[in-house]
Formats: C-alpha cells, sequence, structure tokens
C-alpha cells in the first residue's frame, strides 16, 4: 500500500476550514510541497514553504535480492558502458567481422527476401512448430538417408533455440524420468547447471578438462561416467566443447559410447555449434550420429544462432531418437505438452529462414561456403594470436594449445584475478573462466591481445 507523509518546517500548522471535495497534491521544481484544495463553496489555496512530500512505498518485494549478472550477457553488458577506445569484447559467443561488426549471413537475407516476395502470414504456428523446419533440422543433424528418419523414431519439436530446446527436454526428464541425474562436463557453458536447476533435474559433473595438460582428462571422464548411477544422462557437447574448445577423438567417442551402453545411461547432446568446429556441417554431426548409429536412444538440443548467425531469432529444436516410431510419437507428444502452457507454440520467422535455406540446394551450398569462410577466419585470428603469443612471450610458455583447440573459444587458462586483469586494465571484456570468443577478435587486434594476456598471465596470480 502507498501511503503520503507530510512534514512541514514550518512553524503554523494548516488547518483547513470546511470540507474540500477534492485535494491537489503537488511538489514545485523548487522542492515547495504545494496542496490545492476546491470545495463546492468555497476555494482553499495551501502553499506549504520548505515542505517535502515523502513517498513510502512498502512492497511485497522487499526481501527480493538484487540478482547477480550473467556470467557471460553480463560481459555484454558492461563492454556496453565501457568508454575506453581500445576495449574489446570477447565474452559472448557471437561472430563479428574483420572489423568486428554483427554479421548478417548473406544467404540469410537471401531467404528473407523470398520470404517477403512469398507474402507469408503470421498465423500461429502448431505446438510443434513449423513441420518443414522440424523436417530440414532432423536431416541436417542426422543426415537426410538416417535409418532413424527413415523409420520415424525421431521425434522433434521446434524450441526456443538451444536454450528453450534444453530446458524443454530436462522438464521432459523431470516428469518422465524423475529419479535420473544428469551428468555434465567440468567445466561446461555456463547455463546448463541454471536450466537443470530450473527445471528440477539433479546433476553432478565428470571430469573433463585437464589443466596439467590443457587437454581432456579422457581417463576421469570415463571413471565419473562409469560411478554415475545407471540410467543416467550424460549431457555432451556434440562439437566444439563451450568452453574449452577441446573434443574428444573419434576413438575416444567409440570408447565413450561402450560406456553409456555398458551403464545404460542415455546421451543427451547439446549441439550449439554444427559446421563451426571444422567448417563442415557433416564432420561436426559425427559424434551423435555414431550414438544412434549404435543403436542408443539419444536426446539433441540444436541451435542455429551461431551457425546461421540467427542469435535473437531464437531457433533451435530438440530431438529425441527413439527405439520405435511409436515411442517417438508419444514422446512428441509430451514434448507439445510441457511446451504449450510454458510458452504455447514457437516463433515463424527463424524457423522459416532454416527450412529454406536447408531446403532450396542453391542456398544450402552457399550457406556451407559462408560457414567454412566464418570458421575460417576464427582459424586465421587463433593463429595470429598463436603467433604473437610465441613472438612476444620470452618466458618459453608453450601456447600451442590454443591451436589445438576447435570452435569460437579459446580456454586460455587465466584464472579469476588474471581474467579480471584483462578486462580492469586492457579493457578486454572476457567470462571469468579465462574463455576468450575468438569470434569476437580481428586479425588486427592480435597484437593487442597477446600483450594484454602476457601481462596477466605473468604478472597477475
Ligand atoms: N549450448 C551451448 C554449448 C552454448 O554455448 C550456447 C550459447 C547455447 C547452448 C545456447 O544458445 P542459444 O542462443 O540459446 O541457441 N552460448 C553462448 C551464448 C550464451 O551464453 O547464451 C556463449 O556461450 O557465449
Amino acid at each position: 500500500m502507498a501511503s503520503l507523509a507530510f512534514s512541514s518546517t514550518s512553524a503554523s500548522p494548516v488547518a483547513l476550514r470546511g470540507r474540500p471535495n477534492k485535494l491537489a497534491i503537488g511538489v514545485s521544481q523548487s522542492g515547495a510541497c504545494h496542496v490545492s484544495a476546491r470545495g463546492s463553496d468555497r476555494k482553499a489555496r495551501i502553499f506549504i514553504t520548505r515542505a517535502v512530500a515523502v513517498e513510502k512505498k512498502v512492497s511485497r518485494f522487499e526481501d527480493v535480492a538484487m540478482a547477480p549478472p550473467d556470467p557471460i550477457l553480463g560481459v555484454s553488458e558492461a563492454f556496453r558502458a565501457c568508454t575506453n577506445e581500445s576495449k574489446l569484447n570477447l565474452g559472448v559467443g557471437a561472430y563479428r567481422t574483420e572489423d568486428l561488426q554483427p554479421y548478417v549471413l548473406k544467404v540469410v537475407k537471401k531467404a528473407e527476401t523470398l520470404m517477403l516476395e512469398k507474402g507469408e502470414n503470421k498465423e500461429y504456428l502448431p505446438i510443434e512448430g513449423l513441420v518443414a523446419f522440424n523436417k530440414a533440422t532432423a536431416e541436417l543433424l542426422l543426415g537426410a538417408d538416417n535409418h532413424a528418419i527413415q523409420s520415424q523414431r525421431v521425434a522433434t519439436v521446434q524450441g526456443l533455440s538451444g536454450t528453450g530446446s534444453l530446458r524443454l527436454a530436462a522438464a521432459f526428464i523431470n516428469r518422465y524420468c524423475p529419479s535420473a541425474k544428469v551428468l555434465i562436463s567440468s567445466p561446461t557453458w555456463g547455463n546448463h547447471k541454471n536450466i537443470f536447476n530450473d527445471a528440477g533435474v539433479p546433476w553432478s559433473e565428470y571430469r573433463y578438462y585437464d589443466p596439467k595438460t590443457v587437454g581432456l582428462d579422457f581417463e576421469g571422464m570415463i571413471a565419473d561416467i562409469k560411478a554415475a548411477p545407471s540410467g543416467s544422462f550424460i549431457l555432451l557437447h556434440g562439437c566444439a566443447h563451450n568452453p574449452t574448445g577441446i573434443d574428444p577423438t573419434p576413438e575416444q567417442w567409440t570408447k565413450i559410447a561402450d560406456v553409456l551402453e555398458e551403464k545404460g545411461h542415455t546421451p543427451f547432446f547439446d549441439v550449439a555449434y554444427q559446421g563451426f568446429a571444422s567448417g563442415s556441417l557433416d564432420e561436426d554431426a559425427f559424434s551423435v550420429r555414431l550414438f544412434v548409429e549404435r543403436g542408443f536412444e539419444v536426446f539433441v538440443a540444436q541451435s542455429y544462432s551461431k551457425n546461421l548467425g540467427l542469435y535473437s531469432e531464437r531457433i533451435g529444436a530438440i530431438n529425441v531418437v527413439c527405439s520405435s516410431s511409436d515411442v517417438a510419437n508419444r514422446v512428441k507428444s509430451q514434448l507439445k505438452r510441457l511446451a504449450r502452457p510454458m510458452y504455447s507454440n514457437p516463433p515463424v520467422h527463424g524457423a522459416r529462414i532454416v527450412a529454406n535455406v536447408v531446403g532450396d540446394p542453391n542456398l544450402f551450398s552457399e550457406w556451407k561456403t559462408e560457414m567454412e569462410e566464418m570458421a575460417g577466419r576464427i582459424k586465421n585470428v587463433r593463429k595470429r594470436l598463436y603467433d604473437n603469443l610465441s613472438q612476444k612471450d620470452k618466458s618459453g610458455k608453450d601456447w600451442s594449445f590454443i591451436l589445438r583447440q576447435i570452435g569460437m573459444f579459446s580456454y586460455t587458462g587465466l584464472n579469476t584475478s588474471q581474467s579480471e586483469n584483462m578486462t580492469n586494465k586492457w579493457h578486454v571484456y572476457m567470462t571469468k573462466d579465462g574463455r576468450i570468443s575468438l569470434a569476437g577478435l580481428s586479425l588486427a587486434k592480435c597484437d593487442y591481445l597477446a600483450d594484454a594476456i602476457i601481462d596477466s598471465y605473468h604478472n597477475v596470480n
């Protein structure tokens, strides 16, 4: 409830004679409080000098604490507020051109022109999303001739990009496998833990990154997956592991599949970078296709934020590869049932773009070329940064891990205070886990970045 209280410093209290039926209260620019009252038979105009009107509001949300800034998206907010000319945003994984400008793919513009020409309507989509998109996205992931698709064993539902698709799958796990646990890699994309926490799905971590080798702790990973309760969901990054940029080799993927099979675990893939790791859509789908071929039931969340640059269109999908078409039908019906009260049905624009690009052989091949260009630019930047670091750093430190990492990011190994030094002293905005987005770096800025990294690494504990 809101109430208005007056305190006056003037000696004489103001008495209103008569009963005004209207009372207007205002505060002038000078701070004087001005009360005017109008009665039906008389007018009173009262000025209370040097009076202060204090609005006392007692909110029912008084106990709501300020949320901390998001560890990734909060970095972009801080970057926007920085006025230093040298500033660099290497926080969020978003592709920039060599001029460090956001990039709309040419193929996306062409698809949008086609859509405009067709004059499509804005009717609601079905709960499951755009049918042409769902077909295209499953085929892109698994290959159009995949047996699981042919035998209609894949339940595909359009999601609100990668995040929304993961969240929908998490809600499904919570409802239909309530005692199951999800195992996530240590480290992983920062939002995974939030997603499972909010969906009420218990999770724990498996070892993944080995700081000593700056590589994969494969033994640790296998041991932890083996030790998990049978029937757990194992969250795996399909390619270009975020944040480490370290992926298992094909032989290691086979070994991981062996252990999952032995333990009756279900693989749950997060595929946010298909095409962005190697530049090839098929190569980057290797891990998912391997598990499907081996007969697993598999969850796969897909995103088109990065590979088609559709970040704000929120377009992605959740695919559940099931052991029969009958199960797939039922799983899909339940995913729709979960989606309906959450967001009813998904947005159409991004879905049409993907369906048009993947469904048109010319646009599809143009997309592949553009993706190779984007992946290629990141590889060039990676190489230049490595060269600059190796030339400038006279300590003999081996920086070659940067070249071995894959995808948009480099996991520099800088700790929290070193990462903070990068931002506070050098205006290089990055996440505090030492991850830098090479997609936000230009060749021209590598030299500056190398100086910042060397200073932070050697001069800050
Ligand atoms: N999975 C992974 C591994 C991932 O890196 C992201 C986004 C997503 C899913 C979700 O993307 P979406 O836009 O919902 O399709 N990662 C970048 C952006 C973010 O944090 O939201 C990032 O790590 O910078």
